[in-house]
């Protein structure tokens, strides 16, 4: 299984030609870590089939193979993890219901699209709030992380861990943007910007004076493609493993949300597995989940310099444009903060403060 999962990963590290140009479709990526622990014994056989939104270049595909082969190779093959990219099966939202009502083993949302289940995700969703990727990590490792996770016991869901999908980047075909006045456009028309399906999102890009539409993810490609919205937002490593830059002239670096991942199992297909495939799955989550935060910290500044050398206009801000962003979305927190709730703010606050000492 080992040599399997070794030749994928030297596929996706080759070069392709692009448009008569060699670009490398990947930087140089880790190796998993080497799968360890005894194989267990027979308790049956699942075949877990999980759905995502991203390409099979993504951080996220790579390390859901990963869960795979590990679940394999600790079951003798009894556990096999069959992974459907690009959408095929739905988007996050269709995909957490299918979960729901078992026509559906896994898939492995944004956390902002499961604030509808556990409320207290949508702190993740305030703008700003985690200021480096240490900080951002320690929150998802910490016990109020736990607490979330753990709040869908009952929902038909089970959380199994947390990961990333990254800082979020705006990208779009009209113009470069370095203030929030480029993207409220004040002579020209504001800019139409395709969000997720999550209100605090929505309230981010009203306050910045854009004119957000929510939109399922599958579908955003050929609606930029064919003009319906000027721009969306995503980490860089998505933009380019989804080619997102085919049809978005402009990239901005805002780092506006830190969005993580979060890897959903069907809550009947749990209750099917013996305690021990359980403990297993739970460990092996954890583990690429581990593993997909180190390839997506590997392809983020890598993904943003490569859409520059695809053609990508790319703007990074200094701290002065940067402060006029984060000075925009205040009235986010006016309205979101009370309801998200202060006290967990507060504590999420804490353990950035104390990642950072
Ligand atoms: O597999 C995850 C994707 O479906 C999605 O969460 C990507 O961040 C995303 C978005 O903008 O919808």
């Amino acid at each position: 299984m080992t040599a399997i999962w070794r030749n994928t990963l030297t596929l996706v590290g080759a070069t392709t030609l692009t448009f008569g140009m060699a670009h490398a479709q990947s930087p140089e990526l880790s190796d998993p870590p080497e799968i360890e622990g005894e194989v267990l014994g027979d308790h049956g056989s699942h075949t877990l089939r999980m759905g995502i939104g991203l390409a099979e270049s993504s951080p996220q595909y790579l390390s859901s193979q990963y869960f795979g082969e590990i679940l394999e190779q600790r079951t003798d093959g009894r556990i096999t993890v069959s992974v459907f990219p690009n959408s095929q099966l739905g988007d996050d939202v269709q995909m957490l219901e299918m979960l729901q009502t078992g026509t559906l083993d896994m898939t492995y949302p944004s956390s902002s699209a499961t604030t509808g289940y556990v409320e207290e995700l949508a702190a993740f969703d305030l703008p700003f709030l985690l200021p480096s990727r240490e900080a951002a990590v320690a929150v998802m490792e910490s016990d109020v992380a736990q607490g979330m996770l753990d709040a869908f016991e009952g929902t038909g869901l089970k959380a199994l861990a947390f990961s990333e999908n990254g800082y979020r980047q705006l990208s779009n075909s009209a113009r470069p943007v370095a203030s929030p006045d480029d993207v409220a456009g004040l002579d020209v028309r504001g800019l139409s910007v395709r969000t997720m399906e999550n209100p605090v999102h929505l309230a981010i890009w009203e306050a910045l004076g854009a004119n957000p539409t929510p939109m399922a993810f599958g579908e955003l490609f050929s609606a930029m493609e064919q003009g319906v919205v000027d721009g969306q937002e995503n980490p860089w490593s998505t933009i380019l493993t989804s080619n997102f830059n085919e049809v978005q002239d402009y990239g901005t670096e805002t780092r506006h949300v830190y969005t993580p991942f979060i890897m959903m199992l069907s809550e009947r297909t749990w209750d099917g597995m013996a305690p021990e495939y359980q403990e297993l799955v739970q460990e092996a989550a954890r583990q690429s989940a581990e593993y997909e935060i180190q390839l997506s910290a590997e392809y983020d500044d890598w993904s943003r310099d490569q859409l520059a050398e695809r053609g990508m206009e790319i703007t990074r801000l200094d701290d002065e444009q940067l402060g006029a962003f984060q000075d925009a979305v205040q009235p986010v927190y006016e309205e979101w903060a009370p309801r998200i709730g202060e006290d967990l703010i507060a504590d999420i606050q804490k353990i950035v403060e104390e990642s950072s000492n």
